[in-house]
């Protein structure tokens, strides 16, 4: 599994690179626009995955994405991912993620994201995954994320790198 998914990962990136740019879906909710919300196929087990999107404020005030919610998951939160003594590690942004007016603020592997927790079922490429995001101003955003390929989301993938993170909060993510 892991030769397949290894073997896999550099054409499956080249496909996401160029996949998630197409996603054309653009929604709005108040002063806020957004676009490129997509996620990855995971293996069959997991419990766990990410969404990605960008989102622009075009009002004059900051908004911010306090929360997420979806059939799909048990749990969706807003993580962030940083370098920590050279250590891949994520946590939840308590506060929310803060979009300033004017600013477009990008969700994407390796940095900020949404945690999907307790998967009710594998998001299989081509899905199309609703779900509920939640902002202080513009309320409540219903979306789907596009679902891409799987070798996108192997264990070497840049979003969570499997054996250089802190995974102790992360059961689901054995891999
Ligand atoms: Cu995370």
């Amino acid at each position: 599994m892991k030769q397949i998914i290894s073997g896999l990962l550099g054409a499956a990136l080249l496909a996401v690179l160029s996949a998630a740019p197409a996603c054309a879906q653009e929604v709005k909710a108040g002063d806020l626009v957004i676009t490129q919300a997509w996620s990855r196929a995971t293996p069959g087990g997991a419990k766990i995955g990410g969404g990605y999107l960008t989102i622009e404020n075009k009002g004059a005030t900051p908004d911010r994405l306090i929360g997420g919610s979806g059939d799909i998951a048990g749990k969706i939160e807003v993580h962030e991912m940083s370098m920590k003594d050279g250590v891949m590690t994520m946590r939840p942004l308590d506060n929310g993620l803060t979009i300033e007016p004017g600013k477009t603020v990008k969700l994407a592997p390796g940095g900020l994201h949404l945690m999907l927790f307790d998967l009710k079922a594998p998001l299989k490429q081509g899905d199309k995954v609703p779900i509920t995001l939640e902002f202080e101003k513009a309320g409540k955003v219903t979306l789907s994320l596009d679902v891409q390929s799987l070798g996108a989301q192997g264990p070497a993938s840049a979003d969570h790198p499997a054996g250089k993170m802190d995974m102790k909060d992360m059961p689901g993510m054995k891999m």
